[in-house]
């Protein structure tokens, strides 16, 4: 009786562990069309892996780039914007879902999420990771 116990403890360990390892961190799922971002504002926890879902509606490609704390994009995004850049999901095809994981910043603060492409943010493709 007091081996079947055993058994029954080590089972619940190794179970209890394996979910620990399966769930993953928050995630963040965004609807973009031509040419805005919805929702348009996020907030995630410092230093989380966090999942970004991004489905592209629209009929033309898109990006979710984060930019760096502290910089924005005075537009048109170009070559003086890129060093700016903490984290980018590209090249979202039209008609698509693209997910990737990424590491949220470790500083708290409002980081602002821009597509980079032509003309993008002038038509209103900008909005803000909250980082708590
Ligand atoms: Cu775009």
């Amino acid at each position: 009786m007091k081996k079947l116990l055993l058994v029954a403890i080590l089972a619940l360990g190794i179970s209890t562990v394996l979910t620990a390892c399966g769930t993953g961190g928050p995630s963040i799922n965004i609807t973009i069309t031509d040419f805005a971002y919805a929702p348009t504002t996020w907030t995630v926890p410092a230093g989380a892996e966090v999942t970004l879902n991004a489905r592209n509606d629209g009929s033309v490609e898109h990006e979710f780039a984060i930019m760096k704390l502290g910089t924005s994009v005075t537009p048109p995004f170009g070559d003086k914007d890129e060093g700016n850049i903490f984290w980018e999901l590209d090249a979202v095809a039209a008609g698509t879902t693209k997910s990737a994981t990424f590491t949220a910043p470790s500083e708290p603060g409002d980081y602002e999420v821009i597509c980079g492409l032509a003309g993008h943010i002038e038509k209103g493709m900008v909005g803000t990771l909250t980082v708590k």
